[in-house]
């Protein structure tokens, strides 16, 4: 751990002692899930890299850009539109949310029986040991779900946090209130950065974002094949980083990854042997470093081939690379990006099921593994409508309520075994 590494942790006001705690318990973390992993893909090597030093490298970045007059914003969701906040000169970061080393802290200020990403994020800023929220200038939330939208309003208590207003339906009326709300949003940057957003540098901003997301992309469609060329661990961990990286650095490094994996496709090599049992995720997102559940899978026989989460085909499947005349059309356009997020905050949501129906297919599964976090209301409750589908469908599924704890990985993988065993 280098000297500047602390002193700049120390400036951000980090808690030393619980945050050395967390660094260490980290690399056993990562090899407990990665370690075992065969014929990995050399491309994976700047994505462990970028995971390895995880408060380093990439906070002195930030600190950089902030000392030459730039802002971070910190969120916990894709609804927050990263183009829109790049062109106010702003830094965006995802944050967390994953580690069940901060629920403790979290829980001193919520309830227990809460969804454990609520309880995370707002134990990172309780036990102060993450740089990236110390770091930031701005948190900005959403009003998704009760649970967070409630967090968002003890976090901005404690640091500056803005609320984004979402609607509950993706009608045109809806979608009216979302323009207003992106349109105060952007009004909030503005404020923030002292810069004004401008048409040119909007449109730059989001043919960016369409960049990396079409990176990405590529890397899902090297999954489709069997056998498939990376695991599903590996490609949950370039989603993860994704959410904080350099934009422009990520997308070249994703290419390169994507290069590699297409070369394999065409030799036919893959990560686990043909005929593997081939599995969709779908639900809650996987925030780092959450890697429950691809690890279950991968080590009880199986292969993870697509996940359709916020980490995972539900943002990379909306399209960037918005352009308008001027400012409002092109925040109507990203509103309606925006509003392609089939996420189980929105009633009616049936496109959801549609985009597990064809995710399946696409992919060449053999079956879905439906799983949500323990108290999250919408994901559990839009499970049995997604159940029922799933069932017309005749497409096999199991279904997970997940903590981050470690306790219910034993129950977790004795099940994830008995549905392989099915499937094959
Ligand atoms: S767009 S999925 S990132 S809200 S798991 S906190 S819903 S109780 S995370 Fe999400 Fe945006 Fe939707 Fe995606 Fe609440 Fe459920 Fe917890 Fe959740």
């Amino acid at each position: 751990m280098s000297e500047e590494n602390r002193k700049l942790w120390q400036e951000l006001g980090i808690n030393m002692e619980m945050h050395d705690q967390l660094i260490a318990a980290l690399p056993g973390m990562f090899a407990g899930a990665f370690g075992k992993l065969k014929n990995r893909p050399e491309g994976m090597k700047y994505f462990n890299m970028v995971v390895g030093d995880i408060h380093g490298i990439r906070v002195h970045e930030l600190a950089g850009k902030k000392k030459a007059g730039s802002k971070v914003v910190a969120t916990f969701c894709v609804y927050v539109p990263e183009d829109l906040t790049w062109a106010a000169g702003a830094e965006q970061i995802g944050l967390c949310g994953g580690a069940h080393f901060t629920v403790p802290a979290g829980e001193e200020h919520l309830p227990a029986n809460l969804c454990p990403l609520i309880k995370s994020s707002l134990g990172f800023k309780v036990a102060r040991v993450c740089p990236y929220t110390q770091i930031s200038d701005l948190i900005v939330g959403e009003t998704t779900c009760d649970g967070k939208k409630k967090m968002f309003e003890i976090l901005g208590t404690m640091q500056p946090t803005y609320t984004i207003v979402l609607p509950p339906a993706k009608d045109k009326a809806s979608r009216e209130l979302f323009v207003q709300k992106l349109k105060e949003y952007k009004d909030k940057l503005e404020s923030l950065t002292g810069k004004k957003v401008t048409v040119e540098v909007l449109t730059e901003k989001s043919r960016i974002l369409e960049e990396k997301k079409k990176a990405l992309r590529r890397i899902e469609n090297t999954r489709k094949n069997d056998p498939a060329p990376i695991s599903g661990l590996d490609a949950l961990l370039v989603n993860q980083v994704s959410f904080y990286d350099d934009p422009v650095r990520f997308a070249q490094m994703t290419n390169q990854l994507a290069d590699e994996l297409e070369q394999r496709v065409k030799k036919g090599d893959g990560v686990y042997p043909k005929g593997t049992p081939r599995l969709i995720v779908s639900g809650t997102p996987q925030a780092i470093p959450f890697w429950k559940i691809p690890e279950i899978v991968e080590k009880t026989g199986g292969v993870v081939v697509a996940e359709e989460s916020c980490v995972g085909t539900r943002y990379t499947s909306t399209k960037a690379g918005q352009t308008g005349q001027n400012l409002d059309q092109l925040l109507a356009g990203i509103a309606d990006r925006l509003l392609e997020t089939h996420c189980a905050c929105f009633t009616p949501n049936s496109e959801r099921a549609d985009d597990i129906v064809r995710l399946f297919k696409e992919y060449k599964a053999n079956g879905v593994i439906l799983s949500n976090l323990q108290f999250c209301g919408p994901y559990t409750v839009e499970s049995k409508l997604i159940e029922n589908r799933l069932r017309k469908e005749k497409i096999p599924f199991l279904r997970l309520d997940v903590d981050y704890s470690a306790e219910d990985a034993g129950q977790l993988k004795t099940r994830v075994q008995a549905f392989l065993e099915v499937l094959r």
